[in-house]
């Protein structure tokens, strides 16, 4: 019997040293080709391929797995939309391996437990409910009927429903995220901590609270009339890819590219689009026309600096470069942020950023020239203490410029997970609004609750702590995913019940409560068979374009049920509630639609109109100009200058994705770009750092980082020589996230700080 104490909470330590090679000079063209089938061909059979990958990103077909980046509107490639990882995506979902219970009677979860996140991922999908009961060792059947009575019964039998947590990742439908928060809140609680509080709701809180609305305000379209689009915290060649081709369009048709970033990142600098044969032979596009390698975290500083300069040039010939008829007619607190600006001094920020003066002239030389700016961002700028401040910044600049509101020109915080900014739409929050629970109360006939649910950093907390008795999650891997691995796994096994509901196997099914159930559900690529003909799903992209997604593939097991079905049987098992009907939610998923329609403005149609080809846009008072703020004007602010908090001998410690992962999911062991193979244990440093600590390349250093009096320690990383600035060091997510503590966050926000961690390196002993 394995004993709680037994299982290893943060997994193997990676032996193998990495292979460095040259980092790469230019990114898609046939390396990302030849890349895309190599994981083709290792993970599914040649018919499910070639039906899969045609209908990827086309009208009516699949919606990419992978990120959030948006389908053109018109002009889709006859052979298909798609990107490497898209189709490392999409091979890691359509495997042909399987693992059922035969796979669990043979490895005990003690052993799972000692394999890595790769290894558990590639043992293939999940194809039936299984339980790990109380005291026992290995996972074993349970019928769908008994898994669910059982949590059920469990959730039923608590006192208080704000003893169970339901977390929810970004892959999630519209119609599975609408019906799941319907339960849980009709079940009694506002415990719905997602994905997106680790990642992008930063970017909501500091768009909320300045221009009325917590999405983007760009189209596709957008950047195809831009004069200068800003790149900032990251790395579009390896996790948006397609965006590529969008800017290498923006570029033939005159935008500047600017990228900031500690980084230099392959894909913003040269770029080959690999479904086009003059690209691939020739020379492909520069897109990048200044690269800023600011500083982790000097983006307030760097923000400030330039909009010191442009208030300068202002000063000197008024109106040559700031919107004042904008300024005046839509926005408030311009002389607050003005009377603030004025106290700086533009070479003492320069210096914060990390930047020569010169860098940072040019830059403010190209944003004074500009009319149409977009400023996009991603975790670069999300995961710091000060996540809201950067973005708050942000639109300080756009404001100023009155860059938002008007063709070419905006705010683009590109999103994650494909449908993590749906499936907030979809009410998946903790903090809902009134006028969203008074709709769940007038269409539902049940009193939501109103008190605040637990964010992913207070749900650790309370876990730990004991107060939560159930974790059930709709997706994701909320162990690996989430900071402080070891006080996350202990908080997790505090639990009496942990409930997973996955295609893939994850250390989140292995680092478990009391006991634990595993859900096998269908994914994106398959084939959703109803009691009438075949069901289609929806899902909201990163620029809010609301759009049908179906399957085409024959399940990886005819035991999985769709997500939208393990809720309503859970609902129908745990609530009585008549002013619910979720057997009609079953029968037809048009109903649910309908539901959501009644319920969420800007569904108006929804059933008709999700079928329009390229599906519809959902309302952004951003975009045309209109900010849903209280009085409609946007909000200039005050941000001050953020405390890096590093001392002399430490760094700050950056978490990244290698090209070869999608978040947790590694899909192989090659960061390609970036020159790192057969390896992810690895810490990039500036070459003079290395020699001052009178290290060497591919030296082994523990890393350590310390936070009130608590030490945590990584052993083993590897240390490579990196063009990144001096004192910044950058290590992969999710292996440093051991170093995080689950207590430090985005002010505001609750974003881990995933992206700021002090360290000190250390010889490493261990090996
Ligand atoms: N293939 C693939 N696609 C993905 C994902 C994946 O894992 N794999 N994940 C998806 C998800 S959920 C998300 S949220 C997105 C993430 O997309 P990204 O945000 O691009 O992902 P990260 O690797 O975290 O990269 C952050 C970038 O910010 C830079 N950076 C770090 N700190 C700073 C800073 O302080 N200032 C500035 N200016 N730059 C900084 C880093 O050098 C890096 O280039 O991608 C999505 N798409
Ligand atoms: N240090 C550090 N930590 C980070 C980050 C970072 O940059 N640095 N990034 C953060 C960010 S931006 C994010 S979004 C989170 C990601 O956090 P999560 O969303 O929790 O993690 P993922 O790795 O995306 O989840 C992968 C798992 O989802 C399951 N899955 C895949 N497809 C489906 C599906 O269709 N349905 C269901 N039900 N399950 C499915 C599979 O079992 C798979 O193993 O991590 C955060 N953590
Ligand atoms: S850019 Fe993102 S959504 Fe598009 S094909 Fe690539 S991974 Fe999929
Ligand atoms: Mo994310």
């Amino acid at each position: 019997m394995d004993n709680k104490n037994e299982i290893n909470i943060i997994g193997p330590i990676e032996k193998v040293k990495p292979t460095l090679v040259v980092p790469k000079k230019y990114a898609g063209g046939l390396p990302a080709l030849s890349s895309s089938f190599h994981h083709l061909r290792k993970e599914m059979n040649l018919g499910s391929c070639s039906k899969t990958l045609f209908k990827l990103n086309q009208f009516n077909g699949i919606d990419c797995p992978g990120c959030a980046w948006p389908d053109p509107d018109d002009d889709r490639s006859g052979l298909g939309e798609y990107c490497e990882n898209g189709v490392k995506a999409i091979s890691e979902e359509a495997t042909s391996k399987r693992i059922g219970a035969d796979f669990f009677k043979k490895h005990s979860i003690k052993e799972l437990s000692n394999w890595s996140d790769y290894e558990l991922g590639k043992s293939g999908r999940l194809t039936e409910p299984l339980i790990l009961k109380a005291g026992a060792s290995h996972y074993e059947s349970i019928s769908w009927k008994e898994a669910i009575k059982k949590i059920s019964t469990k959730l039923k039998s608590l006192e208080n429903p704000n003893d169970a947590v339901f977390y929810t990742s970004g892959r999630t439908s519209n119609e599975a995220a609408f019906l799941y928060q319907l339960f849980v809140r009709n079940y009694g609680t506002n415990n719905l901590p997602d994905c997106s509080n680790m990642c992008h709701e930063s970017s909501g809180v500091g768009l909320s609270e300045t221009v009325g609305i917590g999405k983007g305000s760009v189209r596709l379209e957008d950047f195809y009339v831009s004069d200068l689009i800003i790149v900032m915290g990251q790395n579009p060649g390896t996790n948006h890819p397609r965006m590529l081709s969008a800017l290498q369009k923006a570029k033939k048709s005159g935008a500047k590219i600017v990228n900031i970033n500690p980084l230099e990142e392959v894909g913003l600098d040269t770029f080959k689009h690999p479904q086009k044969i003059g690209d691939i032979l020739g020379k492909g596009t520069k897109l990048s026309n200044l690269h800023l390698p600011v500083i982790i975290n000097g983006d307030v500083a760097l923000l400030k600096a330039i909009m010191v300069l442009l208030l300068e040039k202002e000063t000197n010939d008024p109106r040559s470069t700031f919107d004042h008829d904008f300024i005046n007619e839509h926005t408030d607190f311009y002389e607050e942020f003005i009377g603030d600006l004025e106290q700086y001094n533009f070479d003492e920020l320069c210096r914060l950023s990390g930047l020569e003066t010169t860098q940072v002239i040019e830059l403010a030389e190209m944003i004074h020239a500009s009319k149409k700016i977009i400023i996009c961002w991603a975790m670069g700028l999300t995961q710091h203490k000060n996540g809201v401040s950067n973005i708050k910044e942000i639109v300080n600049l756009l404001l100023l410029k009155g860059s938002i509101g008007k063709p070419g020109a905006g705010t683009c915080p590109v999103r994650g997970h494909s449908n993590v900014q749906g499936d907030r739409t979809m009410g998946i929050w903790e903090k809902p609004k009134p006028h969203f629970l008074n709709k769940l109360k007038d269409n539902f006939g049940f009193q939501p609750p109103l008190k605040n649910g637990y964010n992913v950093v207070e749900a650790i907390d309370a876990m730990h702590n004991k107060k939560v008795k159930v974790f059930f999650a709709m997706g994701g891997n909320f162990l690996s995913a989430s900071p402080d691995t070891e006080l996350t796994g202990k908080a997790l096994q505090t639990c009496d019940l942990t409930v997973q509901v996955s295609t893939k196997l994850n250390r989140s099914h292995v680092i478990t409560g009391k006991e634990a159930i595993i859900l096998p559900c269908l994914g994106r690529t398959e084939l959703d068979k109803r009691v009438s003909g075949t069901g289609f799903l929806s899902v909201e992209n990163s620029m809010g374009i609301v759009h049908a997604t179906q399957g085409s593939l024959e399940p990886a097991s005819q035991e999985l049920k769709s997500e939208p079905d393990i809720v309503i049987a859970l609902a129908k098992e745990t609530l009585n509630n008549p002013s619910i009907d979720w057997e009609s939610f079953r029968l037809d998923y048009n109903n649910i639609r309908d539901a959501i329609e009644a319920t969420i403005p800007g569904f108006e149609n929804y059933n008709v109109r999700v079928l329009n080809e390229g599906g519809f846009y959902l309302p952004n008072g951003a975009r045309e100009g209109k900010f849903t703020t209280h009085n409609g004007n946007a909000k200039f602010s005050v941000n001050p200058l953020p405390d890096l908090g590093r001392k002399d001998g430490e760094f700050i410690m950056m978490t990244i994705r290698s090209h070869d992962q999608f978040n947790t999911t590694i899909y192989g062991m090659d960061d390609r770009y970036r020159g790192i193979l057969n390896g992810r244990r690895v810490v990039m440093m500036n070459e003079s750092d290395i020699q001052d600590l009178g290290f060497k390349e591919r030296d082994l250093v523990d890393l350590i980082s310390e936070y009130d009096d608590v030490k945590r320690v990584a052993p083993s990383f590897m240390i490579v020589k990196y063009k990144i600035p001096k004192t910044c060091i950058a290590t992969y997510f999710p292996e440093a996230n051991v170093l995080i503590p689950y207590n430090k966050y985005a002010d505001k926000s609750h974003t881990p700080i995933s992206k700021s961690v002090i360290v000190k390196l250390k010889r490493s002993d261990s090996l």
